[in-house]
């Protein structure tokens, strides 16, 4: 168990007395850990909301494998019966989680504004896996899974609401999903992109001040993007957040320790903007109130499964085609249903980070089962693997083609978009799987597969159908509005070629390489 060795001291089910000084709290809370039994200036006692019948008590003296609250789970152990709210309840990630979270026996509660499924229909389109409304969906939860959701038609703007509800709940940890996830549509036009930056960075904000008043223990896992880093030229390591304690800057003939410091964040839409201003907006919460998170670098997520959301028709989660809610994997699927030539932007050897639905359902019930300390802000890079477009195309295509008997045709489009389309990409991601015990179960062919079985239905092929006009995208970073033009159909030799030469690209970085060869023989 990948937290057995945590103490009250993470618990959020704790509260903290003593003579505290919360000056010195963020990164150095292991100045505390030292002092806690020893010195006469700084103590810490806890006192255990669940077990009254302990008084008060040293938090580093009980272990999560040794608290009877702390039991058993495939994730770790996990707090019985643990409350944890799941703000953004509606949309495609929250709603797999709370199912998920709702059969490990948590008490799930959560608030939407349903603004996801607005955003979708201001664009013309809808979702192409019909989804319930809301009250279906609670319904059927308790009938089919037997959980039980405390479900609040809240906006997150809507600070006296979301601060009576929290007050009501006192959850244990607070999943934080409701934002817009866009950048197209924040690069829409100026409404757009000072709607998305408000919604997230104000909603974000309004939210720090009320769990530093009202649950300061409980923690708070925020959904950041791996965006936040871009993609430098440099071909520096994207780290988790901070650099390594052995980082060096050199400058000059002198040398300074970079170990700590949050890395350079250089975003690639305004929405991406909201992301990085989130994270300096957070850190600065652990830093003032000894608030505790995990700032999770998302990738691109793709997939319509889990075990939850399939068990029945009104359980499903939402997956979009339009060019502002669709992400690629995604997209690629639904194109090659309705024989649409997949739409590579640009050169399509960008690369980007991905991750599975359900392995990121996974990643978070473990971050949750290992609340961090009081005062800790940490970032992890929450991806399974690494790929260019052009591979996820090839990858698309040879599933579409020899399993499901499609034709599917890969297309060069114009970029709406400015960010670089070659480039080198050595993102780490190994505190999931070192420190958390995350272990990857999906990968883009599993999971494409899966999608190419739901989405070839005939009902769900017509959805797509009615809503192809809107896969081209016409939202361009310049401001430009027109729909992009085509620039070639790729044809095979060439989709070959491509990839040869980008494994012989002498510039590119040796781990890149490896990842690029990895994922031409996957
Ligand atoms: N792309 C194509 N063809 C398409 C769609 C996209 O080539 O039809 C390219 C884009 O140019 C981009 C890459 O695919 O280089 C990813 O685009 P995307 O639309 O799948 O994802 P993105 O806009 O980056 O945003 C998505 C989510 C966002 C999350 C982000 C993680 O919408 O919420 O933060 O993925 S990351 O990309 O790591 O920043």
């Amino acid at each position: 168990m990948h937290n057995k060795d945590c103490t009250c001291w993470n618990c959020p089910a704790i509260d903290i007395a003593g003579k505290v000084d919360f000056r010195a709290c963020g990164q150095s809370v292991q100045h505390f850990k030292k002092e806690a039994d020893s010195s006469q200036e700084t103590y810490i006692m806890a006192e255990c909301k669940r077990r009254r019948e302990l008084g008060l008590f040293d938090p580093m003296g009980i272990t999560f494998e040794e608290c009877p609250e702390w039991v058993e789970t495939p994730y770790g152990y996990m707090l019985k019966d643990m409350r944890v709210m799941i703000l953004g309840i509606d949309g495609y990630l929250g709603w797999t989680l709370a199912l998920y979270l709702g059969g490990l026996g948590c008490q799930v509660s959560g608030i939407d504004n349903y603004n996801r499924r607005k955003w979708v229909k201001e664009r013309g389109s809808h979702t192409v896996i019909p989804i319930a409304r809301m009250t279906d969906r609670l319904r059927a939860a308790r009938e089919v899974l037997g959980i039980d959701i405390n479900f609040r038609e809240i906006d997150i703007l809507d600070r006296d609401k979301v601060r009576e509800f929290i007050d009501e709940v006192r959850p244990e940890a607070v999943v934080h999903y409701a934002e817009c996830p866009s950048a197209p549509y924040s690069m829409i036009d100026v409404e757009h992109a000072t709607y998305v930056q408000h919604n997230n960075v104000i909603g974000t904000l309004g939210l720090l001040f009320i769990m530093r008043d009202l649950v300061p223990e409980s923690s708070l896992i925020k959904l950041g993007t791996m965006g936040e880093y871009g993609t430098p030229l440099t071909g520096r390591p994207l780290f988790e957040g901070m650099f390594p304690a052995d980082a060096t800057l050199k400058w000059g003939n002198r040398e300074w320790s970079m170990g700590g410091e949050l890395t350079p964040r250089d975003p690639v839409s305004f929405y991406h903007v909201s992301k990085v201003q989130d994270t300096f907006n957070v850190y600065e919460a652990c830093k003032y109130w000894w608030l505790r998170s995990y700032d999770v670098m998302q990738g691109v997520i793709y997939g319509v499964h889990t075990d939850h959301v399939a068990a029945d028709p009104r359980l499903r989660t939402r997956l979009d085609l339009d060019e502002c809610f669709g992400t690629i994997i995604n997209r690629f699927v639904i194109q090659a249903v309705v024989g649409f030539p997949l739409t590579l932007y640009g050169a399509g050897e960008q690369v980007r980070g991905f991750i599975a639905l359900e392995d990121a359902m996974q990643c978070i019930i473990r971050l949750i089962a290992k609340p961090p300390e009081p005062g800790q802000y940490s970032v992890v890079n929450q991806m399974s693997g690494y790929f260019s477009m052009m591979k996820l195309a090839e990858t698309v295509a040879k599933v579409g083609n020899e399993e499901f008997g499609l034709d599917v045709k890969i297309q060069r489009v114009e970029n709406p978009r400015v960010e670089a389309d070659r480039h080198p990409f050595e993102p780490i991601f190994s505190k999931l799987p070192e420190e958390f015990g995350f272990v990857q179960e999906d990968n883009p062919e599993k999971e494409i597969r899966r999608m190419f079985k739901l989405l070839t239905k005939p009902e769900i092929r017509q959805r797509i159908e009615e809503k192809k006009h809107l896969i081209l995208p016409k939202v361009w970073w310049s401001g430009m509005k027109k729909e992009v033009g085509q620039i070639e159909l790729v044809k095979h030799e060439k989709r070959k070629a491509i990839q040869l030469k980008e494994v012989s690209r002498g510039t590119l970085k040796k781990k890149h390489l490896e990842s690029v060869s990895y994922t031409q023989s996957d």
